[in-house]
């Protein structure tokens, strides 16, 4: 018998690995259960696993962290083995003395390995990675000792994050099945067992095509620009000067369905830009959407629409609008009785680390999202809107991760392919370019290599 198959019976043997009958949290039931925090009780075999570790350690990393709880001592055995000095990352951060998230010594850019124990569905350890990312470490590997393969590292990978593991499920059971602990009929419940489980949150359902038909003039105008034009790309410009967004969309417009502004942040804003801006929308053909974020009591919502020197109610094709103030600040938009109404977009669901828009949140939006038909869609990551609402998406991004102010970004693939998401939102993507009009193919590319027109 081979270390791998020696080490893996005596993980059964100490029950870190069992067989049975088992209810899992969600209800499910399952033939095996994995818990490797009882491995603590058993030095020798914690000091097994160490040695696995060891073998597949790269050697730039200068930092050690585990995924806290189960995997700290496994952390502990690797750097007293290694002499790779250890980080622990808190679950809390203190809320006295320093306040600090990551205890032990190190500077930022230090490349760091992280060790999990088991990947599921990659959440705890996304959490980790952004916790140490934002603190300026570099996770340069992800080790895990074992993969229950229901989609967790492909949830990684999609990140832009390798996660290697030691061991995977199906690895396991074959190693037992062979070395005769246990039977057949086992073996095939265990790997029927990976097969139906699946995670089936947000990254693990079918493929869907951007619908062509919305019962909104506004949502219909904008699926038909992005169906001709083959993009579901919405530009985020958050230029501050009228020529630096009007020269970046004479340069990507032809390549966007709609673009997105931050207005009050232009210094030099006057009617004229309003007027430059319809024209090369009108000239590329793209719609324009205004991201006010209006978050009032109704009334006071139609002034800052139809009022001040911005007026965006008169240009704007689309606007958003958080949903805290409740139902009747969207039903004051839906009542108002005007020539021009833009069309709304609700944001369901932030992509900043930390939002408050849990879960409980949505669902209380999803009360009375859907009864107004000004609504086109929302803006949402994990949140899946019911058809025939669109779902936009920010934080996209091909070259990076996040920023150091709490934006979080995954790639244009991941949004559509796991996040089925209807229009992308980017920003410094493009427009931190110093060539957009290249980089702007990049992400069409990608787009339509994702088959959704
Ligand atoms: O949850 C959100 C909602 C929005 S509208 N997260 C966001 O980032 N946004 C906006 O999308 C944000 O205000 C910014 O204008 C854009 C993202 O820009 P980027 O440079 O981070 O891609």
């Amino acid at each position: 018998m081979n270390n791998t198959s020696s080490f893996l019976k005596s993980l059964v043997d100490i029950e870190c690995v069992k067989f049975g009958d088992f209810t899992l949290k969600s209800g499910k039931k399952s033939p095996i259960y994995i818990d490797l925090r009882n491995i603590i009780s058993y030095p020798k075999i914690l000091a097994e696993l160490s040695v696995f570790f060891e073998k597949h350690i790269s050697k730039e990393i200068q930092r050690i962290c585990g995924v806290p709880y189960a995997a700290l001592p496994m952390a502990t055995a690797v750097s007293m083995n290694t002499n790779l000095p250890m980080l622990i990352k808190r679950k809390e951060a203190k809320n006295y003395g320093t306040k600090k998230i990551v205890e032990g010594e190190f500077k930022k850019g230090d490349k760091v390995l992280l060790i999990e124990d088991v990947i599921t569905s990659g959440e705890s350890l996304l959490e980790t990675i952004n916790e140490l990312e934002s603190e300026g470490l570099v996770i340069a590997q992800i080790l895990v000792v074992l993969d229950r393969e229901q989609g967790g590292s492909d949830r990684l990978k999609a990140k832009g994050y390798q996660v290697q593991s030691l061991f995977t499920i199906s690895s396991l059971i074959k190693i037992l099945f062979d070395e005769g602990k246990i039977e057949e009929k086992l073996y095939q419940d265990v790997l029927n067992f990976i097969h139906d489980s699946q995670i089936t949150t947000e990254f693990v359902k079918p493929k869907k095509k951007l619908s062509k038909i919305h019962p909104n003039k506004i949502g219909q105008q904008l699926l038909d620009i992005a169906h001709i034009k083959k993009s579901n790309l919405i530009a985020s410009v958050d230029l501050t000067t009228c020529n630096e967004v009007l020269d970046f969309l004479s340069k990507v417009g032809n390549g966007i369905c709609a673009v997105k502004l931050h207005v009050d942040i232009i210094t030099d804003f006057s009617p004229e830009f309003i007027t430059e801006l319809k024209s090369i929308a009108q000239q590329h053909n793209f719609l324009i959407i205004e991201d006010r974020k209006f978050a009032d009591i109704g009334s006071t919502q139609l002034l800052q629409l139809s009022k001040g020197i911005y007026a965006i109610a008169s240009w704007a094709d689309m606007v958003t609008i958080h949903l805290i103030a409740g139902e009747a600040s969207l039903k004051a938009i839906q009542d108002w009785d005007t020539e021009k109404k833009p069309g709304l977009i609700p944001i369901i669901e932030m992509s900043s680390q930390g939002t408050l828009t849990d879960k409980q949140y949505m669902e209380n939006c999803k009360k009375f999202l859907y009864k107004y038909k000004d609504v086109i869609g929302g803006v949402c990551q994990t949140f899946e809107m019911d058809s025939p609402f669109l779902k936009f998406t920010p934080g996209v991004n091909l070259a990076s991760k996040g920023d150091d102010k709490g934006q979080q970004y995954n790639t244009p693939e991941f949004v559509i392919e796991k996040l089925h998401s209807d229009f992308l939102i980017i920003g410094r993507g493009l427009y931190a370019s110093t060539q957009p009009e290249i980089e702007i193919e990049k992400y069409l590319t990608a787009v339509r290599n994702c088959d959704i027109f």
